[in-house]
């Protein structure tokens, strides 16, 4: 058995750690949030935790309600002054994300912070407690269950996720929200089975395209999920959300074209109504959602709280187009598990 199966269907477990590590830090996280100013934030991080950012960055301006971007690490670190606008002055919040907490590109670029802007406050969320990221935070929220031997992300991406919408929800005072999130393990845990079971049969299909529409909170994850798509399985994926789908891109879709839908409650008429656009241009669709869907979750959860549901069942199609391919999914080609630049 790969490693990549394991964490992928054992995730619930680092998603539970996650929501420990929230509700232990919950007086220092407020009072982080606080001493940066509570104005505005940044949510920074490379490939899939980059994507990770602007999953977060996007719930952050939904709940909390204040301005907030998302930057891969590199970005901000040869272009800081596009990720912090000098015409917002004041100090900001910085969420850095990363599962190793030694990816160059991140490192210098909390770094860089730090020096230029002593007021702001920055909050790590990693997989690894010791890592030289963690050191550099004002605090460190660090889930080491989510660490991984496969060099793509699944579970860590999935904890780092979790803790960061039990953040952003505890910032933004919804505590509802927040005690609804701790069934998410047990309702995870119960949906791997039927996961696995879509995902092994759409992964009988060799498709030459798939996309991954998502839109507000859940376009990162479609992003993160399209990346997932192409680094395990070398399947071609792309990432939008839902009504841009008819804006050019659509263009691509033909008979060998898959649509995956992380389709939300409160949009699901318009959602619906894109893939079935699609069905008629020859692609096969296939949408998750709470709900009426190829795969249902009916997790009885808010829609803020139940993103980190969509990652399985796309986690393991991409997993099962890998073996079908008779690829190692543990070692992508070309890919390490850490970038490490001389910068
Ligand atoms: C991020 C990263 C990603 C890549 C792959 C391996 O590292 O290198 O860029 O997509 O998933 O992880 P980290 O900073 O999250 O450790």
């Amino acid at each position: 058995m790969h490693h990549t199966y394991r964490e992928i269907t054992t995730q619930p477990e680092a998603w539970a750690q996650a929501l420990e590590r929230v509700q232990t830090a919950g007086p220092d996280l407020q009072a982080l949030w606080q001493e940066s100013g509570a104005a505005r934030a940044v949510f920074l991080g490379c490939g899939s935790t980059f994507h990770l950012a602007q999953a977060a960055a996007a719930l952050f301006r939904a709940r909390v309600g204040r301005p907030a971007m998302a930057t891969p690490g590199g970005e901000a670190f040869l272009y800081p002054e596009v990720a912090y606008p000098r015409a917002e002055p004041g100090p900001r919040l910085l969420v850095a994300l990363s599962r190793s907490g030694t990816t160059t590109e991140t490192v210098r670029a909390v770094e860089a912070f730090r020096a230029a802007q002593p007021q702001g406050r920055v909050l790590v969320i990693t997989n690894d407690p010791a890592s030289p990221l963690a050191r550099l935070g004002h605090l460190a929220l660090a889930v080491e269950a989510g660490q991984e031997q496969s060099v793509v992300q699944t579970r860590s991406f999935a904890s780092m996720y979790v803790a960061a919408v039990a953040s952003i929800l505890l910032w933004a005072g919804d505590n509802a929200a927040l005690d609804a999130m701790q069934r998410l393990p047990e309702v995870g845990a119960g949906l791997m089975p039927r996961a696995e079971a879509a995902a092994q049969a759409l992964a009988r299909h060799p498709w030459r395209l798939i996309f991954v529409l998502g839109g507000g909170p859940r376009y990162g994850l479609a992003a993160e999920l399209a990346l997932k798509l192409q680094e395990t399985s070398l399947t071609p994926a792309l990432a939008y959300p839902f009504l841009e789908f008819r804006h050019g891109p659509k263009s691509l879709v033909d008979g060998d074209t898959l649509v995956v839908g992380l389709v939300s409650q409160r949009h699901r008429a318009h959602e619906r109504a894109v893939l079935d656009e699609a069905r008629a241009m020859a692609a096969t669709t296939f949408a998750l959602a709470e709900g009426e869907a190829d795969l249902a979750f009916h997790s009885g959860l808010p829609e803020a709280v139940r993103g980190v549901l969509y990652l399985p069942p796309v986690q393991l199609l991409a997993y099962f187009r890998a073996v079908a391919q008779g690829l190692n999914p543990d070692r992508p080609r070309n890919l390490d598990a850490v970038v490490a630049l001389d910068l």
